[in-house]
């Protein structure tokens, strides 16, 4: 797929090589990379991985982090440049904890920043903050997004500008206390393991001024080669959290983490809002507990930026790192062992 918005890559093939699947920061902690192609410069939006000193849980206390830095390069195999602090917890005026995974978009001179965070009561949503550089400093908006929960926000622009929000992510990310579309703080902390439907990702259509969710939120459903919705049991394939939207040649392919099986694979489908068909895996695990990607064109070819732990060995210190992206000709993407 040619992008046609303001992603279209023109980056400068000519800067110094580095080896691509090597960390791309070695002086901070960075996971969740979410990149963008922004007027022909590549963008990296990730989490900003500290030492908290919060023991290790499955609810992910332990991902304790309170800024993002946003990071560019020239080239896919080029010099990294860190940009600093783009957003602060403490400017966002509802946050309590754990800011997550983000993404950004750009809309009419405007970029946003989406981020997770946990409210002052402890309840992960999701918010938006603006800027007119990609590399910020970003204002967040008062309020998070109305209707907006859980986490790992990924916005995908679609060829003809409609722009959709896809979230979601259980256990720690919460997911699995929202079904029937309230908050249930009582909830089990992890999803049902039983042969019933999996918990789906959920996706909203964002509205023209790219702040405010248009329309319902609506499950992100994912079925096997049978055309059934895949199990909760089914560990191996259903959602868990990271989910991330593309398009190539006229496909729309959602590409998620399997979270506790440490996979990340993809699923297939006609139309932004699915359903999809699950399709395979796209990346074998990478060392350290959780697997986080995006997936973008770059000239004429596409890259999937990922994370392990290779500088630290620890789970919550993460380092971003990036690699191509193959595809058999029929569009099917070629699993990486990393
Ligand atoms: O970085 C914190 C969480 O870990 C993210 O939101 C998840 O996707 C996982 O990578």
């Amino acid at each position: 797929e040619t992008p046609a918005t303001a992603e279209t890559a023109q980056v400068n093939p000519t800067a110094a090589k580095k080896p691509l699947s090597e960390p791309l920061v070695r002086d901070i902690y960075t996971a969740d990379p979410s990149a963008h192609v922004f007027e022909g410069k590549i963008y990296i939006y990730p989490s900003h991985d500290i030492e908290a000193g919060i023991a290790e849980n499955d609810k992910g206390d332990h991902f304790a982090m309170r800024d993002y830095h946003i990071l560019s390069m020239d080239s896919i195999n080029g010099k990294v440049t860190d940009h600093g602090v783009g957003l602060d917890i403490k400017d966002i005026p509802w946050a309590g904890r754990q800011l997550w995974a983000p993404d950004a978009a750009f809309k009419n001179g405007t970029y946003y920043l989406y981020f997770p965070v946990k409210d002052k009561q402890d309840v992960f949503r999701i918010g938006v903050a603006t800027s007119k550089s990609p590399t910020g400093p970003f204002k967040a908006e008062p309020a998070p997004i109305a209707g907006s929960f859980s986490i790992d926000p990924a916005v995908f622009t679609d060829s003809d500008g409609e722009a959709y929000m896809y979230f979601g992510g259980l256990w720690g990310g919460q997911l699995q206390r929202w079904q029937g579309g309230t908050y249930n703080p009582n909830a089990a902390e992890k999803e049902p393991s039983t042969a019933v439907p999996a918990l789906n990702a959920r996706m909203a259509k964002l509205s023209p001024d790219m702040k405010r969710f248009e329309g319902p939120v609506e499950e992100v459903v994912i079925l096997d080669e049978n055309g059934k919705p895949l199990q909760a049991s089914d560990t191996n394939r259903r959602f868990f959290e990271g989910g991330w939207m593309h398009k190539y040649n006229g496909k729309y392919y959602f590409s998620y983490s399997t979270g506790d099986t440490h996979l990340l694979v993809y699923a297939t489908g006609s139309s932004p809002t699915g359903p999809f068909t699950y399709q395979g895996v796209i990346m074998q695990p990478v060392q350290g507990w959780t697997t986080h990607h995006s997936i973008v064109p770059i000239k004429d070819k596409w890259y999937i930026f990922y994370h392990d732990t290779q500088l630290s060995g620890k789970t919550w210190l993460r380092n971003i790192k990036v690699t191509e992206l193959k595809r058999r000709a029929d569009g099917a993407i070629e699993t990486i062992t990393p």
